[in-house]
């Protein structure tokens, strides 16, 4: 790149040009087509400065936009009154209104009553310790084992807070990096698209294992075995907990076993994603049971905690990233070394969201409100899918078996709808999904259904 200034110096050029003026100060500027000329004076010396206005980050290309969040930025941007958004996994209300839950907005209500709530317990804004906030780190980490789990009782969990699932995941792949150099992740093939970005950007490389079977539209189960036994020994495997993104296919119970058995065989580490706990049953303990199975098993296990979708808490950046270890020594040294990993990058964690949590969990009353709330929002879900169902498979008269919607389970639902396709949905019926095909029934309204199915139908069946 060209340099942004030219200088010349000169004894002979006139102060006095016309369009040129040079202050009593000996210092001046004009404009000249779109750069800056400067000049200054020293012992009869006139100098000249040409700032030409290239930008330093010229070399910076544009990015595109966010396979997912960018899709709600071209939804904003459609003023057409049928757009629908069903893009990003955020729940909305069958009104598709963003939905703050009764028992977030019960916890600042009774923490005005009830002395030993939030705002009574000395609320304050100072700074966090780096590993977040304790009672908000003990709430969690039962939530994901159970608060009778051995390896709680026996201090073997390092948790550490995080800046939500994402955040969580970022520092889990922080510790591979530095503690595990060369050590790869495998993934599973599709997977929920920022895990790549993820390990990238912690420079951990990754590769895939077969999940999802396009025949079947169901899970390759032989292919992911196969692909997690053919990985070098202590490699880290992400597994999603529950309600795996976007496929919405996840293992049975007798599967989990399975996959467990390979994991420990090849002394494999595996790495879950809790991002969904509650919304795949509806149940909080259902939905960890395959993180509580391999815990059973003993076996070390990293798990990063999401309270985004569960608790609504997107935008305060909530969750954790949790190491169980076999040993309550090296459960210590590795959250010392979590913290170590989370000060040069953020410091400290944000304290509200962490509150919230903490009250709810820790607060039987609100903890079953939850519960219940969790059921309404994951059971709206359920009945999204059926409706869509009944719609698309009572409209489509070409015989296609559209059952797999109902056999996938939690936000999403993976239509199998290629690029093209998708594409037809965005621009002929105004419905903003991931390019994937994957869209968000949790997104969807029962009175929207049968829009829906018809965009489905004419862009399966009429473009290729
Ligand atoms: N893991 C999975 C599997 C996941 O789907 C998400 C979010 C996250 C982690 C991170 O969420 P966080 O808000 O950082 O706790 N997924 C939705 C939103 C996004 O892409 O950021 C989505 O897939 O639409």
């Amino acid at each position: 790149m060209a340099s942004s200034v030219l200088s010349i110096a000169t004894q002979c050029v006139s102060p006095n040009a016309s369009s040129l003026s040079i202050n009593e100060t000996h210092k001046g500027k004009a404009k000249l087509g779109g750069s800056t000329l400067r000049f200054s004076k020293s012992s009869g010396r006139i100098s000249m400065t040409v700032a030409v206005n290239v930008s330093r980050f010229e070399g910076i290309p544009m990015a595109p936009p966010d396979p997912i969040l960018g899709v709600s930025e071209a939804f904003r941007a459609d003023t057409n009154d049928v757009k629908l958004n069903l893009g990003v996994g955020a729940y909305r209300t069958e009104e598709l209104q963003p939905y703050v839950l009764n028992v977030v907005k019960k916890v600042y209500v009774l923490s005005l009553m009830a002395e030993n709530l939030m705002l009574e317990r000395g609320d304050n804004k100072e700074y966090l310790p780096i590993e977040g906030l304790a009672a908000f780190n003990k709430a969690t980490a039962e939530l994901l084992l159970g608060a009778d789990n051995p390896a709680i009782k026996e201090q073997r969990i390092a948790t550490v807070q995080g800046l939500s699932g994402t955040g969580s995941l970022r520092l889990g792949a922080a510790l591979i990096e530095r503690y595990f150099p060369g050590s790869k992740v495998l993934i599973s093939a599709p997977t929920w698209g920022n895990h790549k970005n993820i390990f990238n950007d912690a420079r951990v490389p990754w590769s895939e294992y077969r999940y999802y079977d396009p025949r079947t539209v169901g899970l390759d189960f032989e292919g992911m075995i196969e692909d997690i036994k053919a990985a070098p020994e202590g490699t880290f495997v992400l597994l999603h907990g529950c309600a795996h993104n976007p496929t919405g296919i996840d293992p049975t119970p007798e599967q989990w076993e399975k996959i467990a058995d390979v994991i420990q065989q090849k002394n494999h580490i595996p790495f879950f994603d809790v991002a969904y706990q509650g919304f795949a049953s509806g149940s909080l303990d259902e939905d960890a049971a395959s993180v509580r199975l391999f815990v059973a098993r003993g076996m070390e296990v990293l798990v990063a905690q999401s309270y985004s979708k569960n608790l609504g808490l997107y935008a305060e950046r909530i969750g954790a990233m949790n190491v169980i270890s076999s040993s309550s020594e090296s459960a210590t040294r590795v959250k010392s070394q979590l913290k170590r990993l989370a000060r040069p990058m953020y410091s400290n964690p944000p304290v509200h969201g962490a509150r919230i949590v903490a009250n709810v969990v820790g607060t039987p009353v609100l903890f079953d409100e939850w519960k219940a709330e969790m059921e309404m929002m994951a059971g709206r879900i359920k009945n999204v899918r059926q409706k869509l169902y009944d719609s698309i498979s009572s409209k489509d008269k070409s015989g296609k078996d559209w059952s797999f919607i109902l056999k996938q389970i939690g936000m999403f639902s993976y239509t199998g709808l290629n690029k093209n396709q998708s594409d037809n949905m965005t621009n002929k019926w105004h419905v903003y999904m991931t390019k994937d095909g994957r869209i968000s029934l949790a997104g969807l309204s029962l009175a929207k259904c049968e829009y829906l199915a018809d965009a489905i139908i004419d862009s399966y069946h009429n473009v290729s």
